[in-house]
């Protein structure tokens, strides 16, 4: 069986296209994101491929498993809880990222939600606030692109 691919064209103040495919389970991100501010920035899955009000009606993190925001290494994490991508001085963020709760098909898929990068970084749930444990701080969604279905 052949297995879905997924790609995601970034919209907003900064660019970038993202792939995804999935092998065993695992999920790979891949792709460039540019025009960035030089760090990190917040980089999640959001429950909804809705973009009628801009990133905004993306909704929440995707969180089938009705868990608290986190880093993306441990189980208590929203599944679209995929970390920081960090820019360089050249405002170029290179992201490979390989994730086991991200599925491209069944029940939780991600085909059909929304990526968004965030103005700041995510401090993974450890900000000591409650907004940490549900945003990780990231502040103002700076781009998005529904997650599409490609060949
Ligand atoms: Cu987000
Ligand atoms: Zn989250």
């Amino acid at each position: 069986m052949a297995s879905v691919k997924g790609v995601c064209v970034l919209v907003g103040s900064v660019q970038g296209t993202l792939k995804f495919s999935e092998t065993d389970g695992v999920t790979k991100v891949e792709g460039d994101v540019k025009g960035l501010t030089p760090g990190k920035h917040g980089f999640h899955i959001h429950q909804f491929g809705d973009t009628t009000e801009g990133c905004a009606s993306a909704g929440p993190h995707f969180n089938p498993r009705g868990k608290e925001h986190g880093g993306p290494t441990v189980d208590n994490r929203h599944a679209g809880d995929l970390g920081n991508i960090v820019a360089g001085e050249d405002g170029v963020a290179k992201v490979s990222i390989t994730d086991k709760q991200i599925p491209l098909a069944g029940p939780n898929s991600i085909i059909g939600r929304t990526l968004v990068v965030h103005e700041k970084e995510d401090d993974l749930g450890k900000g000591g606030n409650p907004e940490s444990l549900k945003t990780g701080n990231a502040g103002g969604r700076i781009a998005c692109g529904i997650i599409g279905i490609c060949q």
